[in-house]
């Protein structure tokens, strides 16, 4: 088999052995400006949007997928290389791998070479989303004053230099600045984070960050932009080394950076689009009027799920999701977390059979060839803990509920964050707030509520005694005892 490069000049000598786009890409008009051009991205929404293009009176809708941050210029190379092109590799449960070159990206951007290219990019009047993967951490929000971080020295940045902005917050600015002042329409904004409630939080940032830079534009805003919110998931390890060979090996398709995924996915979206959407409900996404149940359930459920087992996992040595799941007293422990605590604050969840959801999820958690890295769930472990697990504590506790199971869980976080798992090995920490956790956790050793300390992480959580107990409790355990044997022993009842 001979190889080839992934570039459109290729892609009929590729087409021999991968599906590739049936349409006409150079027709295509940008509809969607994307931020966030990482793994996840492609195997949702671009290929979502992918499938749609398919249909061949589509032309409204091609993406141009921006790169915001200096990290971010791998990718931006490797997509200008191929000409946008990427393969998506999805590992089915049965261990085959059905890879396909998805086109629906059809320009790129990297910021931090070209602000000003991306704020007209956005100001552009065929463009009608916005849409936006910055993670949890991007969207700036501090879990201690609950508001908007304007302390964070790149905000400041941005609002000394509005022309060379290096946040989100800065970009979307100036270019709904351009909009309002050339008397062009407004857009729709749509994030497509692990937040609860991102279309809210989306809105309520970007305004709170608009009122001190440029505040005659709110009222624009606020009646031009709409935010819909939305649930979004599909499992996306980070790309292998062996993934590319294997791409390579069993194609020839030679691509730099292909996205693997799971088979699953699901999109649920408010329909709120002021200026007009694609009709991605004809490939699988579903519009509803309320999005909160779908998140809440996601974000507590899987996201969770995965932070327990990443972090219990972490600590017993695992790297990998399915091997922490497939041990069978820590799947005990989540499915006992799952139902005991998180089930019953979930609230009315019409149409979803709840049991079937969790059984889905250790299913895909246990799929032995996505063999997603423990090391990526952990990452930003302090962005996530507040939205996936928190808000359950906090449900709980104020109803005098169960709380024994997270607790354990932020209890070996704590352990987790002193940089080493049970048999001595280093993990590989990757936190915005490593330095502070590990100086929390360090004086966790002797006095271990030192590390609920952190408000912007826990919030008020070390005033609560019921919490404050059962975490200090299991941190004793399992410092004395081991994840496992501790796991063993919990008191179910
Ligand atoms: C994961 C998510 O980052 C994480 O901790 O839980 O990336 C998860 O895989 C996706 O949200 C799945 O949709």
């Amino acid at each position: 088999m001979k190889n080839y490069k992934l570039n459109s000049s290729n892609l009929s000598h590729i087409s021999e052995s991968v599906s590739i786009p049936q349409y006409n890409r150079s027709k295509l008009k940008t509809g969607i400006v994307h931020v966030g051009i990482g793994g996840f991205h492609r195997a949702h929404e671009a290929f979502y949007t992918d499938q749609l293009l398919h249909d061949e009176s589509v032309t409204d809708w091609g993406i141009c997928g921006i790169a915001l941050l200096d990290f971010d210029a791998k990718i931006y190379n490797t997509l200008k290389e191929q000409d946008g092109l990427y393969t998506l590799i999805v590992k089915e449960l049965d261990g085959t791998h059905t890879p396909q070159v998805i086109g629906s990206i059809v320009e790129y951007l990297f910021a931090p070479e070209a602000p000003l290219k991306v704020i007209e990019k956005m100001a552009s009047a065929d463009v009608k989303i916005i849409t936006l993967t910055i993670t949890e951490g991007g969207y700036n929000y501090n879990e201690a004053t609950k508001d908007f971080d304007f302390d964070n020295p790149l905000i400041q940045h941005d609002l000394k230099h509005p022309n060379k902005p290096k946040t989100i917050f800065g970009y979307l600015t100036q270019a709904l600045k351009l909009r309002k002042d050339r008397g062009l329409k407004g857009c729709t904004i749509q994030s497509c984070d692990n937040i609860q409630g991102n279309g809210h939080m989306s809105k309520r940032m970007l305004l709170s960050y608009v009122s001190i830079a440029a505040p005659d534009l709110v009222a624009w805003i606020e009646s031009h932009v709409s935010f819909p919110n939305a649930m979004v998931d599909r499992i996306t390890p980070a790309t292998s080394k062996a993934d590319i060979i294997n791409l390579r090996e069993t194609t020839g398709v030679e691509d730099a950076w292909p996205v693997v995924c799971e088979p699953f996915k699901q999109w649920v979206i408010e329909d709120n689009f002021i200026e007009g959407r694609p009709a991605w409900e004809t490939v699988g996404a579903q519009f509803v009027s309320n999005v909160e149940p779908y998140e809440k359930m996601k974000l507590s459920l899987l996201n969770a799920g995965h932070s327990v087992l990443g972090i219990l996992g972490a600590l017993l040595g695992y790297d990998t999701i399915d091997e922490a799941v497939n041990n069978p007293n820590v799947r005990s422990f989540l499915n006992h977390y799952m139902d005991v605590e998180v089930s019953p604050v979930l609230g009315d969840l019409e149409g979803i059979d709840l049991n079937d959801y969790k059984q889905s999820l250790l299913e895909r958690f246990g799929n032995i060839n996505i063999k997603d890295q423990i090391d990526r769930i952990c990452s930003e472990s302090s962005a996530k803990i507040p939205i996936f697990i928190l808000p359950t504590v906090n449900a709980q506790l104020a109803e005098n509920g169960p709380v024994k199971l997270a607790a354990f869980v932020i209890a070996a976080w704590a352990i987790y964050s002193l940089g080493k798992d049970e048999q001595g090995h280093t993990l590989n920490i990757k936190d915005a707030m490593a330095s502070l956790l590990s100086e929390k956790a360090t004086a966790a050793i002797e006095n271990p509520k030192a590390f609920l300390e952190i408000e912007s992480v826990f919030g008020k959580l070390k005033n609560d005694s019921n919490f404050v107990v059962a975490y200090t409790q299991a941190y004793k355990n399992i410092i004395d005892q081991g994840v496992e044997k501790c796991v063993i022993a919990i008191n179910y009842n």
